[in-house]
Order: structure tokens, then sequence, then C-alpha cells
């Protein structure tokens, strides 16, 4: 058998086949890279703005309705004269870094599949700067 093989390779004909067998292999091969990595970090996720005032993220600490399974870029920028913030969404490891004035931080957040209640919030003053993380289907609340 292995010797088939090598003669074949010998060969032109033979080659040109194991030439289109790699082809074909490294075709496979660079599509699942492509899929995997669209799949991580979608190539532009939608950006939220969350600017820091007055001890609140936004307006009064807003819900914030993602899709599920979608990807967002969080945009934190703190502009708390004089305090420092962070931003955490509550049961997972997306967490900016500790800003001070003026400072701003970007994290990405992909969405659990399945529609859920979470919550985010700055870790140093989760009392007063904390809101819901709405992921659902259901869009037709959302403001
Ligand atoms: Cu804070």
């Amino acid at each position: 058998m292995v010797e088939r093989i090598k003669k074949e390779i010998k060969t032109h004909r033979g080659r040109l086949t194991l030439m289109i067998v790699l082809g074909a292999l490294l075709l496979i091969g660079w599509r699942d890279l492509e899929s995997n990595s669209s799949a991580q970090d979608s190539p532009n996720p939608r950006e939220i703005l969350l600017k820091i005032q007055n001890m609140s993220f936004g307006n009064n600490n807003p819900a914030i309705y993602l899709k599920p399974g979608e990807t967002v870029r969080f945009i934190i920028h703190n502009l708390d004269a004089g305090m420092k913030h962070d931003f955490v969404i509550q049961g997972t490891d997306v967490a900016s870094r500790i800003l001070d004035y003026g400072e701003k931080d970007a994290v990405l957040f992909t969405a659990p599949r399945d529609e859920k209640e979470m919550k985010y919030e700055c870790s140093l003053h989760a009392l007063m700067m904390q809101g819901r993380l709405v992921v659902s289907h259901d869009y037709a609340f959302q403001r």
C-alpha cells in the first residue's frame, strides 16, 4: 500500500492529486478558523457608550437590552470629577479598569444564548451605581 502511494506521488497525476487534497484541507481549515473568530468577536459589535456623571452611569443607570448571543462593546467614560469608577457585569469576568476622572475603557461582552436578566455595576459604588442588563428576544419593550 505504502509502496503504491510512493509510486503514485512520483507520477505527475499522483502529485496533482496530492496537491488537490492538500489544497482542500487548507481551505477547510481556513474556513473553520474564520467562522471561529467571527463567532467570538464580530468585526463591528454594537457600541454602547456609558458616560459616568454624578455617581451614575448615563442618565440614572439605564436598563440596557441585548439580544441573546449578541456581542457588544461597552465604552465607559468617567466624567465624574474627583471620583474613581469602574464597570463590571455581575456573574461574569467582564470588567473595565478602575478609571480616574477623564479616563475611558472599553470591554467586549457576548450575551448568553438564553434570555436572562443580569446586572451591571460600579464595583466601588455598587449601591448607587447599578443597572439592569436584560438579554431578551423581545425588543418591543425597549426604549
Ligand atoms: Cu463608582
